[in-house]
């Protein structure tokens, strides 16, 4: 493949410079940022993960601020999560639908405080359709994108090396909950999340100019832990059943089609706008859903929709696939309609370079 041509379209981050110095291999685009996607190999990247701590500069994730009195009515009206229950300080994994129910985004949400989110995106243009509805419904807030990049510490690594930079409070972080820490007389969000099952850190970098000293502080810090700059891992994210937006799913998807449902209150989540269109779907239920699939023999990578068949009748596709080293198989995400979805179904799939056999499994591999 050729190279992509630099522009100010393609947005470079507040890492850049350090992901060029670690000698980035490959990028994708994502909310029309550079992510990185291999530094040394796909392979040997994800045994590194596995083993030891990785420094991602994921500032793809964008974040839309929302600020005002109307803050937490405007997030409620985004999602079928009710949000009642949550506190300042914790993060929620939030379907994000329009009117018909479809997926708009699954970001990660971060309540601030009452009157002030953090919506951490994935690759959709969420800015434009959060503002809209502000616009719309003469809301009381401000919404934009702030100068907030995240850099996530993978691995299991993780907590020793953010300790040294962050001091020992940040070991008592739960799952999902953020705190405020120092650094360099500045104090920063972080959180324990990440896209990846093997544990860590996201730190919630404000301002630009804050960027290369804290990758620096963390890359010298962890000399002897064998860090290295990584991204998210294709293998590892399929294993682990992390969803893409854009490739797993689309506007045309519901949460429950993707598997989201329990991220789902919507019952009781009042002010969604796509609340009545979600609770007719949810009272049959989805008649396709997002499945583990494993697939024999070599693949191409997985760069468009692959029909999964069973025989001449279609009966999903597969969206994202890739060799594990660690499962010696083929794993694969895959949408599969309801007469073909249980644990142990033999389907084919027809890969851009020929049909390949392919098994449907309940559970995901991590
Ligand atoms: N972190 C942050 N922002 C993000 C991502 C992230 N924005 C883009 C993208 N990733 C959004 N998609 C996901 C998908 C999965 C998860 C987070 C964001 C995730 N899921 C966990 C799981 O499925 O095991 C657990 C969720 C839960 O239990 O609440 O972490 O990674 N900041």
């Amino acid at each position: 493949m050729a190279v992509i041509s630099p522009s100010r379209r393609l947005r470079r981050t507040p890492f850049s410079d350090g992901v060029e110095a670690a000698g980035v291999k490959a990028y994708t685009v994502y909310n029309r940022m550079l992510l990185p996607t291999v530094f040394r190999s796909v392979v040997e990247d994800y045994h590194h993960l596995k083993h030891a701590v990785q420094i991602w500069d994921v500032s793809v994730e964008r974040q839309v601020e929302l600020r005002g009195p109307d803050a937490a009515r405007l997030m409620q009206m985004l999602t079928p999560r009710d949000l009642r229950g949550m506190l300042p300080g914790q993060c929620y994994y939030v379907p994000i639908v329009d009117e018909t129910g479809g997926m708009l985004n699954d970001p990660v949400a971060l309540k601030l405080s009452e009157d002030r989110w953090w919506v951490s995106i994935a690759d959709s243009d969420l800015l434009f359709w959060i503002k809209a509805m502000a616009y719309g419904y003469r809301l009381d807030v401000l919404v934009d994108e702030p100068d907030v990049s995240p850099l996530a510490v993978q691995g299991p690594l993780a907590d020793d090396l953010m300790e040294r930079v962050f001091g020992g409070g940040i070991r008592a972080i739960k799952f999902f909950r953020f705190g405020w820490f120092d650094f360099n007389g500045q104090s920063f969000a972080i959180a324990r999340s990440g896209y990846s099952k093997q544990g860590g850190f996201e730190i919630y970098v404000e301002g630009t100019q804050n960027g290369m000293p804290i990758w620096n502080a963390l890359m010298e810090a962890g000399k002897d832990l064998d860090v290295y700059a990584g991204c998210p891992n294709l293998i590892e994210r399929i294993e682990g059943g992390l969803l893409s937006y854009g490739n797993d799913m689309t506007r045309d998807n519901t949460p429950h089609e993707c598997g989201l449902g329990r991220f789902c209150s919507t019952q009781t989540a009042i002010g969604c706008v796509g609340r009545d269109a979600l609770l007719r779907v949810a009272k049959d239920g989805p008649t396709q859903q997002i499945r583990a699939i494993s697939i024999e023999g070599d693949i191409p990578p997985c760069d468009r929709i692959w029909p999964l068949m069973a025989g001449t009748k279609r009966v999903g596709q597969v969206t994202s696939a890739a060799r594990s080293p660690d499962y010696d198989t083929v794993v694969a995400i895959g949408m599969v309609k309801i007469t073909h979805w249980d644990d142990g179904t033999e389907l084919t799939v027809e890969t851009s370079d020929g049909l390949r056999a392919a098994k449907v499994h309940e559970n995901f591999w991590i």
